[in-house]
């Protein structure tokens, strides 16, 4: 996709009512402090757009970004963070599963891990409840950056038998800082969009 214009255009709290669209969505979800933000600023082309922060718990609202009117990007807030009470925890578990649940033009879920350590206790339950919810998610390996190129395959493994990765499921390494990564994505989203054939093996 070559971005022409961007604009985030819904926020929702944890009271809000959830939009009804009429565009495809791609949803990011992951531990706070993974990248989601980051990552979509990259795909964007825009460098804070999104609004991160070295400390976790930064989005707090669903926000969907308009991408030249023909799709949304949409950036949740991110779970497992301890310093959250445990009702607010609740309450945003319920918000994720209940957009996850309903939107009815959610195409395809991102589930964000970070690269250098081992899926966690949520991250498990996260991909596990998509996968019985009928999604298959994409695993982003983030803050590739931070490894040696030569640990990326190890690590990559250590992801996939950590989760118990379907077979034929993806995991792309990603960097915000370098963009590795960003047009793998692209081509992903486009082809899940219908906007691109499937590349020929
Ligand atoms: N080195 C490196 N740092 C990154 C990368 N992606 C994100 N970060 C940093 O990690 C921190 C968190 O990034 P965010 O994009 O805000 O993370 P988030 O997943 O949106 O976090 P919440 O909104 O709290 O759920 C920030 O300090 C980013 O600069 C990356 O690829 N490489
Ligand atoms: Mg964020």
């Amino acid at each position: 996709m070559i971005i022409k214009n961007v604009s985030l255009d819904i926020v929702c709290g944890i009271t809000s009512k959830l939009p009804s669209n009429q565009v495809p969505e791609i949803a990011f979800a992951g531990k706070s402090n993974v990248g989601k933000s980051s990552l979509i600023n990259v795909l964007m082309n825009r460098k804070s757009l999104a609004r991160t922060s070295a400390q976790p718990g930064k989005t707090q609202t669903i926000n969907f970004y308009n991408i030249n009117d023909v799709m949304y990007l949409v950036d949740l807030p991110g779970y497992g963070y301890a310093k959250t009470a445990v009702s607010e925890k609740e309450k945003w578990g319920k918000m994720i599963e209940k957009y996850l649940h309903h939107s009815r033009m959610l195409k395809a879920v991102f589930l964000l891990i970070d690269i250098r350590h081992q899926p966690s206790e949520n991250d498990r339950m996260m991909y596990d409840w998509m996968i019985y919810n009928g999604y298959e998610p994409i695993i982003i390996a983030t803050k590739a950056d931070k490894l040696k190129r030569s640990q990326l395959p190890k690590h990559v493994k250590m992801i996939k038998e950590g989760l118990n990765l379907r077979p034929g499921g993806k995991i792309i390494p990603f960097s915000a800082a370098s963009k590795q990564g960003r047009e793998e994505i692209w081509d992903l989203m486009d082809e899940l969009l219908g906007l691109k054939e499937p590349e020929q093996k």
